[in-house]
């Protein structure tokens, strides 16, 4: 049995369940606030895995779209499912990306108001390709002239030219961005894309140089060498094999730290290179950057130049010293200088041999965000008859990092776990103090929910003169004998007394013995994380030695140029430290994010073994719903009441069903629907009237009232279908 029940929410939404028992029993619940047992995680992952089994892999909490990586391709992202989910409510149909997708852009259009789509999820839990879902069912979904296509296929296409430079293999994913994207999808008047910006943030440079066992460099670097053309790599002095270059075939020398998730079950393998990847065709993405770059409007001249830097970054690595007779080093490599020289002209022997993973990383670095700003030109909305014109409002889509939680957690999962601190805080601030604040503002009593503000974590990373990020860069900026180590002493002067900050040192003098002491904890709001202060400073610093500076800037490679400038050697301001750059821009994506309106999507991937089928690894989806915050986001949506709506819209709705508001009421809106209720039947403890809206508290409550309107619709269908008859 079958049938359905349709249920209006705050946002004027309705459910479409299916509610047989039995199809309950076996498909679980669509929605998490439908759970009886709402408070309890294991009927939350149990309700999560029976819809996993049965390929359903979206759910709600709320507005909230929860998705499970089914590691396959499943059949519901077609042309056909993309216009089903045009135009419907929220809920009206089965849970999806499209339909988030769909609410974010149909708000943007009606309310004028500007929207945003987090998503979050650890790495390999599916948030790249739900950002690219989204942009997909824009592409197909939204009208579109001439210019607006090429405008789509630009959008669509600055995809794989970031992945082919910003994503890498590494054990937990086989196309992990390593870099945080923002991107504004910016929409005309008639709800048209017209144009698009993206904003990157802390591209893992340090690939270039080194991997992790089982992981590999960026993808362009095998792209370039599987596919690119015999005579483009002559030009570019590269062989067709990988295993020629050390940056793309080095076994680590260093301590195989970072990969080691406590909660991958993958052991890696005995050595680290791995260029090929049975999930990957190099030579045919090869085939998509190129068509992509051009798509997008690279010349052919600026597609050569680009590539050129790419080779001469594998060139730079390997330059091989050895030590001299006097004891000075000499590289030992000269063939590999000559292409070198087309590119860094007057750089001597000793300048490249002082500093070469510096050097590859910095112009990787540059040369990535180069990309990412000539994207955004090819993008720049641009309005021929009203040039100085705004686009009328912008979707954003964030893919960033979620949090990282390693055996050996270093600086990068210092900046990543700080920003998603950040993004808890704006949670926190656009949800449930919104949620909340609308109760009391309703003037409705309500036992506020407990939660835990995480401010008091942001301010002890951030604030000004006594955060971590503070400390640190008086360390970096120190003269003399400053180390990651006094650096660590300093943050155990200055904020060791911090409720969420740990090191091995006990109040007492004594040791704490399950720290290093070279590590220090912070109490996340997720989580405990240890964090060694190995690197910290040079990794903050990032430093460039001038030499390498000048030699750049002298550059004949014209996109080197523009990565490093004259101005930067003259400038006698240091520049900016890594942490504090990241933090700037984090502040400034979070003053663009609350200036929106948000959807979240909460990506959980079902194993570490990136396999698909029943695969249901519980102790890691536990891991990712508590780290998610998805049962206190239930609890929220579910501790007050479930639904709520405005007067005027559920007296317009509901009035057919009482013979005092049909059709029309005279009075007050308030005292309207509340005579409506009364005649329903409604109990006291189901409902409260707030000043413009009534709370349901349980959804049962609506679905009955939904029954009833659809019972009388249909009884009205019938008599003027008699009615008609009669007069024919
Ligand atoms: V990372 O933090 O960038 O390392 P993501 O972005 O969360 O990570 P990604 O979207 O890249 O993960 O997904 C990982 C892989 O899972 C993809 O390459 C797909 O093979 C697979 N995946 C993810 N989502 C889906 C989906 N909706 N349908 C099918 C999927 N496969
Ligand atoms: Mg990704």
């Amino acid at each position: 049995m079958r049938y359905h029940v349709t249920v209006l929410g705050s946002e004027g939404v309705r459910v479409v369940m299916e509610s047989a028992l039995t199809a309950r029993d076996r498909v679980g619940v669509q929605d998490f606030v439908l759970l009886e047992n709402y408070t309890s995680e294991a009927a939350f992952i149990d309700n999560l895995r029976k819809r996993f089994k049965e390929n359903l892999i979206y759910t709600y909490i709320g507005s909230v779209l929860v998705s499970v990586n089914p590691y396959k391709e499943l059949d519901i992202y077609s042309r056909q499912n993309m216009e089903r989910y045009r135009g419907v409510s929220f809920y009206e149909i089965s849970p999806h990306i499209f339909a988030v997708s769909d609410n974010a852009y149909r708000s943007m259009r009606t309310e004028r108001r500007d929207q945003c789509i987090l998503i979050s999820g650890e790495s390999g839990a599916g948030k790249t390709e739900a950002s690219k879902k989204i942009l997909q069912y824009y592409a197909v979904t939204c009208p579109a002239s001439e210019r607006v296509q090429m405008v789509k296929d630009r959008l669509l296409q600055s995809n794989p030219v970031l992945e082919a430079f910003g994503n890498a293999k590494t054990l937990r994913n086989d196309n992990s961005s390593r870099f945080g994207k923002y991107m504004d999808v910016q929409f005309d008047f008639k709800g048209a894309p017209v144009g698009g910006h993206i904003l990157n943030y802390l591209l893992e440079k340090s690939r270039v140089v080194h991997q992790n066992h089982g992981e590999r460099n960026f993808h362009i670097f095998y792209q370039l060498i599987e596919g690119g053309e015999d005579d483009l790599l002559r030009r570019l002095g590269l062989e067709r094999n990988p295993q020629q270059y050390q940056y793309l075939v080095k076994v680590s020398e260093r301590e195989d730290d970072q990969r080691g998730c406590v909660c991958l079950t993958v052991t890696p393998p005995p050595q680290g290179n791995c260029p090929k990847v049975s999930s990957i065709n190099d030579r045919n993405d090869w085939k998509v950057v190129r068509k992509a770059l051009s798509i997008i409007g690279f010349s052919e001249e600026e597609v050569e130049e680009l590539l050129n830097i790419i080779a001469s970054v594998l060139h730079l690595g390997n330059i091989q010293f050895e030590e001299e007779d006097s004891g000075s080093t000499a590289v030992t490599t000269k063939a590999q200088i000559k292409y070198l020289g087309r590119l860094v002209s007057p750089l001597n022997l000793e300048q490249a041999a002082s500093a070469r993973d510096a050097l590859s990383k910095a112009v990787y670095g540059r040369t990535f965000t180069w990309l990412v700003n000539k994207i955004n030109a090819s993008l720049a909305y641009k309005d021929e008859v009203y040039p100085t014109s705004r686009s009328a409002a912008v979707i954003g889509l964030l893919d960033i990092y979620g949090f990282e939680v390693f055996q050996h957690n270093s600086f990068e999962q210092f900046c990543i776990n700080y920003c998603n601190e950040k993004l808890q805080q704006l949670f926190i601030e656009l949800t449930l103090k919104s949620e909340q604040e609308e109760y009391e503002s309703e003037g409705i009593t309500w036992e506020p929910v407990q939660y835990f503000n995480n401010k008091i974590i942001c301010d002890l990373v951030e604030e000004k003169f006594k955060g971590i990020i503070s400390i640190l860069d008086e360390e970096c900026l120190r003269p003399g004998d400053a180390s990651d180590i006094t650096f660590l002493e300093k943050l155990e002067d200055t904020v060791g007394g911090h409720p969420h900050f740990v090191t091995h040192k006990l109040a007492d003098g004594r040791v704490r013995k399950v720290l290093g002491r070279d590590e220090f904890r912070l109490l996340h709001y997720a989580g405990e994380v240890n964090y060694s202060v190995n690197g910290f400073l040079d990794k903050n610093n990032d430093l460039l030695f001038r030499n390498l500076k000048e030699v750049m800037c002298q550059s004949e490679n014209r996109i080197l140029t523009q990565c490093f400038e004259r101005e930067e050697l003259t400038d006698k301001k240091r520049p900016e430290t890594t942490a504090t750059q990241f933090k700037n821009s984090l502040t400034k994506l979070m003053e663009i994010l609350i200036s929106k309106e948000p959807s979240y999507i909460r990506c959980i991937k079902p194993n570490d073994a990136k396999q698909s089928g029943s695969r249901f690894d519980e102790v890691l989806i536990r891991h990712q719903v508590k780290y998610l915050g998805l049962m206190e986001n239930l609890r929220v949506r579910r501790a007050g009441f479930a639904y709520r709506r405005r007067y005027e819209a559920f007296l317009q709705r509901y009035k057919p069903l009482c013979p005092e508001t049909w059709p029309n009421w005279p009075g007050q809106l308030a005292d309207g629907v509340s005579t409506l209720v009364n005649h329903l039947g409604y109990k006291p403890e189901e409902f409260k009237l707030g000043r413009s809206k009534i709370f349901i508290r349980f959804p049962k409550t609506l679905f009955a009232t939904e029954d009833a309107l659809e019972g009388k619709k249909h009884s009205i269908a019938t008599i003027l279908q008699a009615n008609w008859r009669g007069y024919s």
